[in-house]
């Protein structure tokens, strides 16, 4: 659980809000499954949009909040907790209804997050190789030259993530996304949603017949990687159903709705891979 040191923190006046705020923003995957959560579970929260398209979240102020310069990060009554999965463990411990880890599963829960945690820059990849022209996909300099002079702390010490975050960027902003990293992202999430289907065969939700934060982090990815191309229907039949009901929910829906300027480029971008023969199927060859 990544709750920060009160000294972590710099930008000071968060640590005196009462209540649930939360710091996300709407296209941002660990945003969606944070708000999904919190609309599940009926919490009141005070929202605090952080505009990635901007950099906003390498601002000093916003560094001052969470030293990851990543959203979301949750503020209850001046704690504030980074990493989505944490955010969603606390958020259940604290308001208990309706369970989405269900104690009787909490280990074997608790793993599956990290897997999915583990894929987060796999499905970034995908993202920014399938749905975006190269041009917007960057971060400009000056704002990763900010995260990397930043000074911040998590939990008293110096933050290894910060680099991992830095490698990717700068390695996007020199060779776009390879065909190799599209075949490897791809096959680990092939991988993955085998593993989901077989855990689905004979239940609607992952842990039974209600729905749990493993089928939420999991139907987010599935989202995703269709917007991309990845032959989801194709590859695994068997989660259509499960994929519909979740769809289906108000709550959840209207956290996952792409605005239209976004469709609109990813629309014109897949029929430029489609004229380039550089579709994601064709480039992953899944
Ligand atoms: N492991 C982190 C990943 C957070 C993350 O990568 N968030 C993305 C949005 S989904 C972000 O803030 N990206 C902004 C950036 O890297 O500049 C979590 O689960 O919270």
């Amino acid at each position: 659980m990544v709750k920060l040191f009160k000294e972590d923190i710099k930008t000071s006046e968060v640590l005196a809000w009462k209540g649930v705020h939360l710091f996300h923003f709407s296209g941002s995957s660990c945003s969606q499954k944070t708000r999904i959560v919190l609309n599940l579970k009926g919490i009141e929260w005070v929202s605090h949009p952080i505009n990635l398209l901007k950099a906003e979240n390498y601002s000093q102020w916003y560094l001052g909040i969470n030293p990851r310069g990543l959203l979301p990060a949750l503020v209850h009554n001046g704690d504030v907790y980074i990493e989505s999965n944490d955010i969603v463990s606390y958020l259940d411990g604290t308001f208990e209804t309706p369970k989405l880890i269900p104690n009787d599963h909490r280990d074997r829960i608790l793993e599956q997050l990290n897997t999915e945690d583990e894929l987060h820059l796999d499905l970034r990849t995908l993202t920014f190789g399938f749905c975006l022209p190269k041009f917007l996909t960057g971060k400009p300099p000056a704002a990763l030259d900010a995260l990397e002079s930043s000074a911040g702390t998590v939990e008293g010490k110096t933050d290894s993530h910060k680099k991992i975050q830095l490698a990717f960027w700068r390695e996007l902003a020199e060779h776009g996304v390879t065909p190799d990293q599209a075949i490897n992202s791809a096959k680990r999430f092939k991988k993955a949603f085998s593993s989901v289907e077989k855990q689905l065969a004979d239940q609607a939700f992952l842990y039974g017949d209600e729905i749990s934060i493993v089928d939420i982090v999991w139907f987010i990815y599935a989202h995703r990687l269709k917007s991309t191309g990845y032959p989801f229907k194709r590859l695994h039949p068997g989660l259509e159903s499960w994929y519909s009901a979740i769809l289906s929910r108000p709550e959840i829906v209207k956290e996952v709705a792409d605005p239209v300027p976004l469709k609109v480029i990813r629309y014109l971008t897949q029929r430029y891979q489609a004229l380039t023969n550089a579709t994601f199927e064709k480039v992953t060859g899944i």
